[in-house]
């Protein structure tokens, strides 16, 4: 993702604006004994996902706010179609809600050439075939390459509160998130 183009048209995919209302608790609010530290920092669960991933060993990603973190969508909220800056991901459901909260994928959109713009447009606009749909219940791992899959989560239409526990890696240390992104996802810059 990258800021707005202003040299490029309206509806161009890098113009496109999506709606997101989650919350989420970052990487220092973390407690460093806690289980999902723990689990973050147990460099046998690194190496597993980079296994399955089958590419290059993984870092912990260096953002000091989105290295791992919480998401908490509430009834009614959402996050709206993105690619991660990370290379890959791995969420652990902790609380998931009865109706509502899917994380919505599709895979491969980004292929770093031209053909990725049309792709974001055309699922944007509901007309992608190859929309896929996961639930997973608390407990589940999922492991996705958020880099090039583009995700979202539908709106939570319960009062129980979807939580889960979002771990990011990368292929080379220290990359971080750009101030405006840290802004826009953490509402402040670390
Ligand atoms: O909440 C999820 O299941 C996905 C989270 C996600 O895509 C993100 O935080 O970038
Ligand atoms: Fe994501």
């Amino acid at each position: 993702m990258g800021s707005p183009d202003d040299t490029l048209p309206e509806d161009h995919a890098r113009n496109l604006q999506v709606f997101s209302n989650r919350g989420n608790v970052s990487t220092d609010r973390i407690p460093d004994s806690g289980p999902l530290k723990t689990l973050y920092a147990w460099k046998p669960l690194r190496d597993f996902i980079g296994a399955v991933l089958d590419g290059p060993p993984l870092c912990h990603y260096g953002d000091p706010l989105a290295s791992l973190m919480i998401n908490v969508n509430h009834a009614g909220e959402e996050l709206g179609w993105h690619l991660d800056n990370s290379e890959s991901s791995v969420t652990l459901m902790l609380q998931q809600p009865e109706r509502g909260g899917v994380f919505r994928y599709v895979s491969a959109v980004r292929t770093d050439d031209e053909s990725e713009f049309p792709a974001v447009n055309h699922i944007l606009d509901g007309k992608a075939d190859d929309v896929r749909d996961l639930d997973p219940p608390p407990g589940k791992l999922v492991i996705f390459c958020g880099h090039r899959a583009l995700h979202c989560v539908t709106s939570v239409e319960d009062d129980t509160s979807r939580l889960v526990g979002v771990l990011n890696y990368s292929h080379t240390p220290d990359e971080r998130m750009l101030p405006f992104v840290q802004r826009m996802f953490h509402g402040r810059e670390a």
